[in-house]
């Protein structure tokens, strides 16, 4: 219809979106469960990819005994200094505020059924960096894993 301006075809091709593989988001699905357990302890994703973490508790104990979280920390951080700090942090679900410039990404701390998804940029390092649930005694029950940045 708009017959008169020749020049429009060109600039709305420029304006495409980027190619859809580069930018991929990785989407990973933790579970934890009364047995203090994830699914997984180890995945991987792609150095600076976007992604997204779908974290559920299955269990059906209540969560002041039983809750979960899922803390991804930087490379080289201290999961043990991390664990023992946060179990003093129970007014903040376990993420202990002064070691905050440890953490990647974390989700909420769960109660039976409840599901958290969260999303963040992964660190363009490659290299294994330390996951954990920070609820009280959780890690040194084993919840804990490595997400492998290639
Ligand atoms: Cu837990």
């Amino acid at each position: 219809m708009l017959a008169g301006c020749g020049k429009s075809d060109q600039s709305a091709a420029s304006s495409a979106a980027p190619a859809a593989d580069a930018n991929a988001v990785a989407t990973l699905e933790f579970t934890a469960n009364d047995s203090m357990k994830y699914n997984l302890t180890r995945a991987e994703v792609k150095a600076g990819q976007e992604v997204k973490v779908i974290f559920t508790n299955i269990g059906s104990m209540p969560k002041a005994a039983m809750g979960h979280n899922w803390v991804l920390l930087k490379k080289g951080a201290d999961i043990e200094a991390f664990d023992k700090a946060a179990i003093g942090a129970a007014a903040t679900e376990y993420i202990p505020a002064a070691l905050a410039d440890q953490i990647i990404a974390h989700t909420k701390l769960l109660g039976p059924k409840q599901t958290d998804e969260i999303t963040f940029k992964a660190p363009t390092e490659p290299g294994e960096y330390p996951f954990l649930c920070s609820f009280p005694a959780h890690f040194q029950a084993g919840m804990k894993g490595v997400l492998v940045v290639k």
